[in-house]
């Protein structure tokens, strides 16, 4: 059990464009493992890797579709978005690395992801609801891109601003 400390807003790997994984190594799933318990230590739905501080393109993730009764944790490395649907879905979202702060986001209603799983494998997953959102904010994180991106300049503007002062905040504390 290795949870790792989070990376918050405005740490600068979470506006960077992530590395693709070239395998799935041992390595990259002990980074899997390490998400996902840093993932249920703070309680998230799901995790990229820019959020424990390393540009690399994997998510983890702990929810299910609408239609799925048992909850699932999916492992992905390079996950790309390959369809997505013209209707739109809108829901109040957080970030782990936004500590404080939720926001209306409205995004297609359902995706189709092509991914690899922890064995190397290229996969396939179509989502929708809750999961649909969530694998698309995660996603977002692999290319430098947060949920406030989607909100107003007036409220993106304003929890740049607060998030700022209180990291200056504790690094004087
Ligand atoms: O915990 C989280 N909740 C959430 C709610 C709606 C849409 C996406 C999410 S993901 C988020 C955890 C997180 O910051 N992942 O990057
Ligand atoms: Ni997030």
């Amino acid at each position: 059990m290795t949870a790792k400390p989070l990376s918050i807003l405005p740490d600068p790997v979470l506006r960077q464009v992530a590395s693709p994984v070239a395998t799935v190594t041992d390595a990259v799933r002990q980074l899997m493992d390490d998400m996902v318990d840093t993932m249920r230590e703070e309680h998230g739905l799901g995790l990229a890797a820019p959020q424990i501080g390393l540009s690399t393109r994997v998510i983890v993730m702990d929810c299910s579709d609408e239609d799925d009764s048992d909850p699932v944790i999916w492992k992905m490395a390079n996950p790309e978005i390959i369809d997505a649907s013209d209707d739109m879905a809108s829901m109040e979202e957080g970030c782990l690395s936004i500590p404080g702060y939720r926001g209306e986001v409205t995004r297609p209603a359902r995706v189709t992801v092509r991914y690899l799983d922890a064995d190397g494998v290229q996969q396939e997953m179509q989502a929708t609801g809750l999961l649909a959102a969530c694998v698309q904010h995660e996603i977002d994180h692999l290319n430098g891109r947060l949920f406030i991106d989607y909100l107003s300049r007036v409220k993106r503007d304003m929890i740049i601003r607060k998030m700022t002062k209180e990291a200056r905040f504790e690094r004087e504390e």
